[in-house]
């Protein structure tokens, strides 16, 4: 259906298929959610709930999906210790939302016009569990830090897929559903710093998970879970996919050009950044950091994530 040009053009590194409509695990996710692992994170739980369990809720001429994983390698250590998640730094530094469904709507739109197809792209927004596509579509399995992990490209990529109206026959993919490969290994539950990870659940509590801190509960919650100020995570945290060893191949990007937020945020010291901060206006934070990851908190979360860093130096 592609052809290897212009998978290479645009960054995708694997895809698949799945005309399966329900998702496999909504049971596990249903339980998730019961036992209060969401945190403060109300669109998991709300009326979308449900929603997750079938795609035709979501998108109702489901006939089936197109899954694509779009890794971003592993970032280059700055030089002041600190740490961003690697998918902001990744794709050039701009938010993935945007970039993937941009290159998704110029690969398939030529597409769709073509054949007819009516479509819908999801990149995290939609209310879809996006790991149990990925799954059906057996582009790899739930490891037990809950990330959905391929043999060939570890944990580090996002995914995201295209819902149709229409069936194709395809020779060239397979739907087997991808089997286990953490075995025994709890490299993953040994690192997490806040003991976030749910020992043989292959889930977290995200109430106590960094990402979640950094990246979502910016408004609510000051203080964080405990062992967060003695970490290096300014947005993001992927110390359990640091550590697994599916991930130990994966590339970093060293020879790429650095990003505006790389040089601000992780090549000068912490509290110099929290100076400058200080001294920035909201709009001005945006004008520099707008097309990035980092607008989703904008300059006030930041700056507590930091804030909270610098504490326990002190
Ligand atoms: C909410 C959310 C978060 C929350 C909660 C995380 C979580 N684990 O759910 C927070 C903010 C913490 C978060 C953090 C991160 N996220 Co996030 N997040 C999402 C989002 C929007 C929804 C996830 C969701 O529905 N969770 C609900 C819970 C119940 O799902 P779950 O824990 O995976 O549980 C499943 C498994 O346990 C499975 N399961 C358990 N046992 C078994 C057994 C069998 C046999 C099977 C089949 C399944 C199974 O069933 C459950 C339901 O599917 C998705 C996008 C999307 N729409 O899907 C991105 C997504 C999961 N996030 C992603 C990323 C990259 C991250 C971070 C790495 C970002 C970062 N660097 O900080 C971290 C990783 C943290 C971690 N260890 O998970 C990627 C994951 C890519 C991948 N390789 O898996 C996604 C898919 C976004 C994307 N479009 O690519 N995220
Ligand atoms: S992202 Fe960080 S805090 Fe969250 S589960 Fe993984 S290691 Fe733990
Ligand atoms: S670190 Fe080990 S247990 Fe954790 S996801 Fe990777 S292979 Fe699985």
């Amino acid at each position: 259906m592609f052809s290897s040009e212009q998978l290479k053009k645009f960054g995708i590194e694997l895809w698949s298929y799945t005309e399966e409509v329900e998702a496999c695990s909504y049971s596990e996710y249903a339980s998730w959610i019961a036992k209060g692992y969401a945190g403060g994170l109300n669109y998991l739980k709300d009326n979308r709930a449900l929603q997750r369990k079938n795609l035709r809720h979501v998108f109702p001429d489901f006939q089936s999906a197109l899954v694509f994983l779009f890794p971003y390698g592993k970032s280059t250590p700055g030089t002041n210790g600190y740490h961003l998640a690697d998918y902001v730094v990744g794709f050039g530094g701009q938010d993935y939302h945007q970039v993937l469904k941009k290159k998704l709507t110029e690969l398939f739109h030529p597409i769709a016009k073509d054949e007819n197809i009516k479509y819908q792209i999801a990149i995290d927004i939609l209310p879809i569990l996006e790991r149990d596509l990925a799954y059906r579509s057996g582009l790899g399995w739930f490891g037990k830090n809950s990330l959905l992990i391929n043999k060939k490209l570890g944990s580090y990529f996002m995914i995201a897929s295209i819902l149709m109206d229409k069936k194709f026959s395809f020779q060239e993919t397979t739907t087997t559903l991808e089997v286990d490969h953490c075995g025994h290994c709890t490299a993953c539950i040994d690192a997490c710093p806040t003991k976030a990870i749910l020992p043989n659940l292959r889930q977290i509590d995200a109430s106590m998970c960094i990402s979640n801190f950094t990246i979502e509960l910016f408004h609510s919650d000051k203080i964080g879970p405990t062992g967060y100020a003695e970490s290096k995570e300014i947005f993001g945290c992927d110390i359990c996919q640091t550590v697994c060893p599916w991930n130990q191949k994966v590339e970093s990007g060293h020879d790429r050009e650095l990003t505006e937020v790389e040089n601000f945020f992780l090549n000068q010291p912490l509290d110099i950044v929290y100076a400058e901060l200080s001294k920035m206006s909201k709009r001005e934070f945006l004008r520099r950091f707008a097309s990035t990851s980092l607008a989703r908190t904008g300059r006030d979360g930041v700056m507590r994530n930091i804030e909270l860093l610098l504490t326990s130096k002190e």
